[in-house]
């Protein structure tokens, strides 16, 4: 194969071919980068936990997951890459909790096609055991999406990720094909509300009794409810207002890598009396 079709294989005419080998030199090159939004206690204005977002700095620039994840599962690279998400997620969760955040959860976000295979089980387990990690500091966000069937193979999985202590999310809910019958074998601990319910807030009210409603259907079956994509003062405060529990976005702070996270934490940790000496 000559260099230029090679080229022409990885940056077709019309964008990215993206191949197997690509990935696994992503894997052993230290190319994929997780980045930590901070996920905060809208009443206290504490941060809780964060949430992984991965990044993948090629020779060719950044590629996003939105990108690269659909060809990770396709290649079958999936199953190399779902034990250094665990073992990079949960030791840089390690050094968080070393700043004065002991508590701090991590949140990491899985797909359908890893909740397909129990690997992901044996694989939690052992990291969690590796990094020293309380299984309930961490928490997978699962997307609502059609290929989760309520009675499928990754409902099973979801159990038994939650039967291990550790807890589940569901990640941009209202966007997609969330049932009421799905919600009730989700089994999960917290309701991620998608980003465009927020942003669209104050266009008119019936998109104010909507997002209300959400988070009342949240609270009646028991779950934390948090609201994706805050970036104003206002809709922080109207989601106070409204019995929201927690916040993530650009207000707070954006997704950073982590020595600014950690100086991000150190800086929060900073009691308020320092002004006074
Ligand atoms: O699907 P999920 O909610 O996991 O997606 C997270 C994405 O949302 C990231 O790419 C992140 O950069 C982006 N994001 C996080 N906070 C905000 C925000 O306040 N506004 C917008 N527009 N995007 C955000
Ligand atoms: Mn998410």
């Amino acid at each position: 194969m000559s260099f230029l079709s090679t080229i022409q294989k990885i940056f077709g005419p019309r964008g990215r071919v993206i191949g197997a080998t690509d990935l696994k030199r992503a894997l052993t090159h230290d190319e994929f980068v997780f980045y930590y939004q901070p996920e905060w206690d809208l009443r206290t204005r504490k941060v809780k936990g964060v949430e992984a977002l991965m990044r993948w700095e090629s020779p060719n620039g950044i590629i996003s997951p939105i990108e690269f994840s659909p060809v990770l599962e396709e290649t079958g690279v999936i199953s190399e890459f779902t034990p250094f998400l665990f073992n990079q997620t949960l030791r840089d969760l390690r050094e968080m909790h070393a700043t004065g955040f002991p508590d701090l959860f991590m949140s990491v976000n899985v797909s359908a096609v890893q909740l397909k295979d129990t690997v992901i089980l044996k694989t939690i387990g052992e990291n969690l055991a590796k990094h020293a990690i309380s299984p309930d500091l961490l928490e997978c966000e699962v997307t609502e999406s059609y290929s989760i069937s309520e009675t499928g193979p990754e409902i099973d999985i979801i159990k038994a990720i939650r039967d291990k202590g550790v807890k589940v999310s569901i990640d941009d809910f209202g966007s997609g094909h969330a049932s009421f019958n799905y919600l009730k074998n989700f089994n999960s601990n917290k309701l991620k509300i998608d980003r465009e319910f927020i942003r669209g807030l104050f266009d008119k009210p019936t998109n104010q009794t909507i997002l209300r409603t959400i988070i009342e259907l949240g609270h009646s079956l028991g779950l934390i409810v948090l609201a994706e994509g805050i970036e104003t003062p206002e809709q922080e405060k109207w989601l106070i207002e409204n019995g929201c529990d927690y916040g993530q976005g650009f207000l707070f702070s954006r997704p950073l890598p982590l020595s600014m996270l950690l100086a991000f934490l150190r800086e929060q940790n900073k009691p308020s009396s320092d002004q006074n000496g």
